[in-house]
């Protein structure tokens, strides 16, 4: 917040008055931080959605870690590695930023490890081919950065200067996706039909990344009111489609909907029904990979446990050495001083 509204804060008394600054600030889209009130239910919101999405970006490294080792350049395993790593950074911003409101990594990650988050969708669906690579970084980045451009303005400061560098981040995931998908479109029959393949498979569960319809959001309203979310599941969804549609075009590829079609009146695409009852199936944990992906976090955090101890035995030992000389020197300095006087 400003320092109009920190001084209001520091000058309120009352639970209504902290909410009243908190409205206030809210609406001339000021940044709400760490240290200023706020409701209880805005934060426990936020936490909700920012481990959901921390775990989506960790879980995310899963599908596509799949082919590093089968990625048919140097150039292109170089590539998805440095990918699978941004991810990974992506994760550890969000936590970080989660942190923020009082919630430990320890905690959000024991969340999602005994199944009490979620993390998206997309992840429970397999990479079968390499041109699913490809896929993954033009569709499904493609719709995370149609979500997440607008949660650079979102009301909470941490989330939002996160998701600046996340987006530029994305941004380039979209672009390798794409030129990886153009090349295989453009390369033998067989190429181009692998790269048709994946885009049939991916692009259904990608339009389902933006959540349900908006008269099944539980959340999209509060989220709105307090701007968190600036755009609705619906709106979001529809932008993405928009803008995919042309990009298919340049690409040589068709997207799997025979609805498909622009309508003039309403100045956008009309698309096909989504098929909603796989998204909630998938939710519930019954999607093609939702168990081997869980299972391959889990041991993943068990077999990390000796580097985060290393870690932590590392940063305690140079925090007492620290200590140590900054009180050597501080004695060095008072006898020092003690000479000097006498
Ligand atoms: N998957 O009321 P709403 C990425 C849940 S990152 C699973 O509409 P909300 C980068 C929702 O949590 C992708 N669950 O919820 C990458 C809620 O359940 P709850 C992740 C979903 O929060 C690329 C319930 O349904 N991005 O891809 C999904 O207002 C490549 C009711 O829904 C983010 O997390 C879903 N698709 O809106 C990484 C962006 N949709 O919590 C690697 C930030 C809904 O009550 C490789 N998040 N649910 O138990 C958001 O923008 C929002 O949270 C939405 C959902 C839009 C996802």
């Amino acid at each position: 917040m400003t320092g109009v509204t920190a001084t209001a804060t520091a000058a309120a008394g009352t639970d209504a008055s902290y909410q009243a600054v908190f409205d206030a600030a809210v609406a001339a889209d000021e940044r709400i931080e760490p240290r200023d009130w706020m409701p209880e239910e805005y934060r426990s919101s936020l936490v909700r959605q920012m481990a959901q999405h921390a775990h989506s970006e960790i879980i995310g490294m899963q599908p596509e870690a799949n082919w590093i080792t089968r990625a048919p350049s140097l150039r292109r395993k170089a590539i998805l590695m440095a990918k699978v790593q941004d991810e990974a950074g992506h994760g550890l911003y969000l936590y970080s930023a989660a942190e923020t409101l009082g919630t430990g990594r320890d905690e959000l990650l024991d969340k999602l490890h005994s199944g009490r988050q979620k993390y998206s969708s997309i992840f429970n669906y397999p990479t079968l081919t390499w041109a699913d690579v490809g896929a993954i970084g033009w569709l499904v980045d493609g719709a995370a950065i149609t979500n997440q451009v607008p949660l650079c303005r979102c009301s909470y400061g941490p989330y939002a200067r996160a998701m600046v560098r996340i987006c530029k981040e994305e941004s380039f995931h979209q672009r390798q996706g794409y030129e990886l998908l153009l090349a295989l479109s453009q390369g033998t029959p067989d190429q181009h039909a692998m790269a048709q393949d994946a885009v049939n498979r991916w692009w259904w569960p990608s339009l389902m990344m933006f959540g349900p319809p908006d008269d099944e959001s539980a959340h999209s309203a509060q989220s709105m009111t307090w701007k968190i979310k600036r755009h609705s599941n619906d709106e979001l969804r529809q932008r993405f489609v928009d803008i995919a549609v042309g990009q298919a075009e340049g690409l040589g590829l068709t997207l799997p909907d025979p609805e498909l079609r622009w309508n003039e009146e309403r100045g956008h695409h009309d698309f096909g029904p989504i098929d909603w009852t796989e998204f909630w199936e998938v939710l519930k944990g019954n999607g093609p990979c939702n168990e081997q992906r869980i299972t391959q976090r889990r041991r993943a955090h068990e077999e990390g446990a000796w580097v985060r101890e290393a870690a932590a035995s590392y940063a305690t030992k140079h925090q007492t050495q620290r200590s140590r000389s900054q009180s050597q020197s501080q004695s060095q300095s008072q006898h020092a001083n003690g000479e000097a006087t006498a």
